[in-house]
């Protein structure tokens, strides 16, 4: 029991549908969570790491069902379909209460209700929301712990009156008597709800225990309920990183970066400069939430404390810092265990090993056709375990933001680095941010663009051409030279014989170098018909052995590329029945550009 009535009453309520057989209430001490580690591998749903190797980490393996978010299964129930929009899944509120209420009925049987009070942001941001999540899942506690400010300090606020987002959780896996329990229990794909409730801030998450699905501060809060709340206070709740930049004349700066999923976003947010003198900082990796400030800038904090990485393709090359980080006290998910109780994915550093266990518990050997850890397999890290993490990063006031980066996986067409014209060309730039489709994705033909504005696509919770009018508006709100300058970026570029044109990695720094003398005023761009283009010789790459002729393609503005890219782009708007006419005037003014030059 807490002080706070509505919130008694509510756990109440869903303890007499749920019939769990006890409620704990987290306080979210180190304590807590070791004795729920403990128990976990006591009962075979995790696995201890060598603490030699991997001190006080664990492996947890999910069941094969439930390894990714299913978009799919994932709803926005506002009152209408239209406020939903067309690119989500959309339910009546009542209708989607009247199955969940079911669902949940007798759902906690033979378990245990946690009660998990949290809170978005620095306890002590005025930009900071709190929450309770209920969960029959310990492995969410866990989890919970560790990306959230979970706990006593959270539950104080909200017992002093703090306004609190509901969020329930359940695995949909009730035990009958002497019914034994399994390592990852969840619900079939049919049972499984994510689902949102944007006018009256509610989430409810049924039947599946992985992710994005069951941590419901991440995706569910800060993004889609985020969004909406943003959208009706003036405020932006972004797919974003958020990096500090310091160059060698100590002068700071501040990034955010939307980035569609597998473009390295991660690893952006944990760069190590390759130019001298140069320092980056990492302020948060997923989730930006940015308010006006009194001066007119944007601030932003990062609502995380932890972060749920990809734990695939991420090495001592790729991400050094990620792997300092995840070197103790880290939790992994799906990933492969190695015969000295280590953990293994692709691209690890060093020799594949001949022999492994699965992330489904079999034998691996080497030469064996299948991957031994899941490609969405995962480590949940503290973030002040980030040997890049900034000293400011939780600081409740934010940063001031001077760049917002938007950049996809574009093997063509779209330059190395693009400065928007203004605010509106910047929210264009956003809106048509695409990846090319990889093998990884099944469902589309490789090779084709798919849009993602602003990496948000699966994560506004309101209509996507609401949403990106939103972002205009924000820009009437403040002048010229306060908003932040929006630049695209593409790190994929490649050449006739698919080979990538830029190093990537820390030579990005290369291009962040550029962005912030821009920032400063202190070098020309070359105006084309796409936006302001660098001049080659204002680029630093030193150091950089590049072929000749490398940069101009980098830069390249191809018209005919183009040509196709605008019909791309229509086609894309005509799916989003509410585009804002500023960005249809903003494609015809790039037509009419192109046209002229
Ligand atoms: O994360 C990436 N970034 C951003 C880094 C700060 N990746 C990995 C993407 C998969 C998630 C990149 N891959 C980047 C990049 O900038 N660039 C590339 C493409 C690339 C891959 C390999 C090389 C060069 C470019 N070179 C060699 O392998 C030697
Ligand atoms: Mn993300």
């Amino acid at each position: 029991m807490s002080k706070s009535e509505a919130l008694n009453k509510w756990v109440e309520e869903i303890a007499q549908l749920t019939t769990p057989d006890a409620i704990y209430w987290c306080d979210g001490s180190l304590e807590e969570r070791e004795r729920l580690i403990d128990e976990a591998v006591r009962k075979g749903s995790a696995i201890r790491l060598n603490s030699e190797l991997r001190p006080s980490s664990v492996l947890f393996r999910s069941d094969p069902s439930d390894v990714a978010r299913v978009e799919d299964r994932t709803f926005i129930c506002s009152k209408t379909q239209e406020e939903a929009g067309p690119t989500n899944n959309w339910m009546d509120p009542q209708e989607m209460k009247a199955i969940l209420r079911d669902l949940f009925k007798g759902s906690m049987k033979g378990r245990t209700m946690y009660v998990i009070p949290f809170c978005m942001g620095p306890i002590d941001s005025p930009m900071s929301i709190f929450a309770v999540q209920l969960t029959d899942s310990p492995y969410v506690v866990i989890n919970m712990g560790i990306m959230t400010r979970m706990g006593t300090e959270a539950l104080r606020k909200i017992e002093e009156g703090a306004e609190f987002v509901p969020c329930l959780h359940g695995v949909g896996y009730p035990l009958e008597e002497g019914q034994q329990d399994i390592p990852w229990p969840c619900a079939p794909m049919e049972k499984k709800y994510i689902s949102h409730f944007p006018e009256t801030r509610e989430i409810i998450s049924f039947g599946s225990g992985y992710g994005g699905n069951a941590l419901l501060g991440k995706k569910c809060l800060a993004l889609r309920i985020g969004s909406s709340i943003a959208r009706e206070k003036g405020w932006l709740a972004e797919h974003m990183l958020i990096l500090k930049l310091t160059n060698p004349q100590g002068e700071v700066f501040y990034i955010c970066g939307a980035f569609p999923s597998a473009t390295g976003k991660t690893n952006l947010a944990m760069i190590q400069p390759s130019l001298p003198g140069w320092k980056a900082e990492t302020v948060g990796d997923d989730i930006a939430w940015m308010h006006f400030g009194e001066d007119g800038r944007l601030y932003a904090i990062n609502p995380e404390s932890g972060f749920f990485g990809v734990a695939s393709g991420t090495s001592t090359a790729s991400n050094p810092n990620a792997m300092a980080s995840v070197s103790h006290d880290t939790v992994f998910t799906n990933v492969a265990l190695t015969d000295e109780g280590d953990v293994w994915w692709e691209d690890i550093d060093g020799p594949v090993p001949e022999h492994l266990i699965d992330w489904q518990g079999n034998d691996w050997h080497k030469g064996d056709a299948w991957k031994p850890a899941h490609p969405n397999g995962r480590f949940t890290v503290a973030a002040g375990q980030c040997p890049s993490i900034a000293d400011n990063w939780e600081d409740p006031k934010g940063v001031p933001i001077d760049a917002i980066l938007v950049g996809g996986r574009r093997p063509s067409t779209i330059p190395l680095v693009n400065e928007s014209f203004d605010w509106d060309h910047g929210v264009f730039l956003g809106s048509v941010l695409g990846s090319e489709v990889t093998a990884a994705v099944i469902s589309d033909k490789i090779g084709q663009v798919r849009r993602d504005p602003f990496a948000m696509l699966p994560f506004s919770g309101y209509n996507i051409g609401d949403y990106l009018a939103h972002w205009l508006e924000i820009g009437d709100k403040s002048s010229r030279e306060k908003l932040p300058k929006i630049f695209s970026v593409n790190w994929f570029r490649r050449d006739k014989d698919k080979n990538f044109l830029w190093p990537g990695f820390g030579d990005n720094s290369r291009v962040l170098d550029w962005i912030t003398r821009r920032l400063k005023g202190e070098v020309e761009a070359v105006e084309t018909p796409i936006g302001l283009l660098p001049k080659i010789e204002d680029l630093n790459l030193e150091g950089l052995d590049l072929r000749e002729g490398v940069m101009e393609e980098l830069l390249e503005v191809d018209k005919e590329a183009w040509k196709q890219e605008l019909a791309s782009i229509r086609n894309h708007y005509e799916g989003y029945e509410r585009i804002p006419r500023r960005l249809m005037d903003q494609l015809d003014a790039l037509e009419n550009r192109l046209n002229e030059a």
